[in-house]
């Protein structure tokens, strides 16, 4: 049974016809309380009056990361600032950081996204909740701390970082629960091993996992490594965080909080509507914020949306798990490749570990990819011709699966920095002017 039945179970009819009501209100509302959507609309010639069905949507204009930039930090806020009872922010890895403000009934929907998303991953009261995602302007810290209270779990508010601590309290606490990003949780499996902790024998149950991509094989790896169920949250700041989009027992796709957010999926390059089924860039509107909604927000994440009965009994539109984003994405000899592919490759190659980094060089006028991979310790030690033979075999199966030629170096165990957060795993090393 789901947290909450109605909504999430609610026949498609009565959902669309719900979303088309929120849908005027919210252009309504922004029209009116924000000169930057007034003008758009003007500029367009719409107004809540132009919007009959759901599909209309795609009449309105696009908002995209440096409209919220160039509007930071309050310009779309669309109440005064004594309605404001939260502010989250994220900085991104470039430019001027973006902020998210919330009013008293924001901060309550979206506690109910997230206790949605716990119950879903089959987290109940009776559970210990560690909570190491990020705890400050990151949302996903106090966003899964509001769920987890809600459905009145154990919450312990480790946030990120002091790893062996995590480890320490995992054992004491006796927690069944981990809350982080999936780079940080294999960062936490890792360290339990140096210390001896057999994490596999601890009470944790299952986490939720999200914030970066990651794909199913290194979804695999956690549960394998550390004998749990790894669920997954997709959401973003600009969208008030995580709660968006959660998994069920199923694990086939995540279920979108239909009643919150509209979504759609275009061409990233002409914004052309696609129908359910076809991948493309997802865009979200909000349907239910006050303090700043969101209309048609592009958010470069790439997925394909669908409708199905899922066994679990939900009905809310479903989204593939993310295959990447489309600032990810490099072309190397003409091949569009995102990291998430692979990554999903290294995880078959049995002498390396999950941890690796791509770097994008130029030679001459091309691009190049070299992929650093971490061997395992005794294949890291066996020597040069054990190195040369597993890179070898890597760049083979990355050649036979994707057609790419590859450098791959195996570098040595923890060369590639661990993460606490979200990993860094694209770096660019062609002159900015080349990119
Ligand atoms: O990462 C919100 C969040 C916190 C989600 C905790 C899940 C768990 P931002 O920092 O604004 O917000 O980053 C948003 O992260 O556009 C995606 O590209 C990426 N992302 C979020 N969840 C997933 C996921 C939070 N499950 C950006 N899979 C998004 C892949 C994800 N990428």
């Amino acid at each position: 049974m789901p947290w909450n039945d109605e909504f999430e179970c609610m026949p498609v009819e009565q959902i669309q016809k719900f979303q088309l009501e929120k849908l005027k209100e919210t252009v309504a509302w922004v029209s009116e309380k924000i000169p930057f959507y007034t003008e758009k609309f003007k500029e367009a010639g719409i107004s809540a009056d132009s919007i009959n069905s759901i599909e209309d949507v795609s009449k309105l204009p696009v908002t995209v990361k440096n409209d919220l930039r160039d509007n930071y930090p309050f310009g779309l806020c669309a109440v005064p600032i004594e309605e404001v009872v939260r502010v989250h922010a994220s900085s991104g890895t470039t430019g001027k950081p973006i902020t998210g403000p919330y009013t008293a009934d924001d901060l309550e929907q979206w506690t109910e996204c997230m206790a949605r998303n716990l119950w879903a991953a089959g987290i109940r009261p009776t559970d210990i909740v560690q909570n190491a995602y990020g705890h400050g302007l990151f949302t996903g810290g106090l966003g899964f701390h509001q769920g987890a209270c809600k459905l009145g779990c154990a919450v312990v508010p480790t946030g990120a970082g002091m790893t062996e601590r995590q480890i320490t309290i995992l054992k004491d606490f006796k927690s069944n629960v981990l809350l982080a990003t999936p780079s940080y949780t294999l960062t936490i499996a890792e360290r339990a091993e140096e210390m001896k902790v057999d994490i596999k024998s601890l009470p944790l149950r299952v986490g939720v996992f999200g914030a970066e991509p990651w794909t199913t094989q290194m979804r695999t790896e956690i549960e394998n490594r550390m004998e749990i169920k790894a669920m997954e949250a997709y959401g973003l700041t600009e969208l008030g965080g995580p709660g968006v989009a959660f998994d069920c027992e199923a694990q086939e796709g995540l279920h979108i909080n239909e009643d919150h957010y509209l979504a759609e999926v275009v061409d990233p390059a002409t914004f052309e509507p696609l129908p359910l089924g076809e991948k493309g860039e997802l865009i979200f509107t909000s349907l239910q914020r006050r303090a700043m909604p969101m209309i048609r927000y592009r958010t470069k994440d790439i997925t394909r949306l669908y409708r199905e009965k899922c066994s679990c009994g939900r009905t809310m539109l479903k989204m593939e798990k993310l295959s990447g984003r489309t600032d990810d994405m490099l072309i190397i000899s003409g091949v569009n490749v995102f990291p998430s592919q692979i990554e999903a490759l290294l995880l078959e190659i049995d002498e390396v570990e999950p941890q690796y980094r791509l770097v994008v060089r130029k030679k001459g006028y091309l691009d190049q990819l070299t992929v650093q991979v971490e061997g395992k310790s005794e294949v890291y030690e066996a020597g040069d011709q054990k190195r040369h033979e597993v890179e070898g075999k890597i760049s083979a199966h990355i050649k036979g699966m994707m057609g790419i030629g590859v450098e791959v170096e195996l570098v040595e165990p923890k060369f590639i920095a661990r993460s606490e957060g979200k990993a860094l795993r694209v770096v660019d090393e062609r002159p900015k002017q080349l990119r």
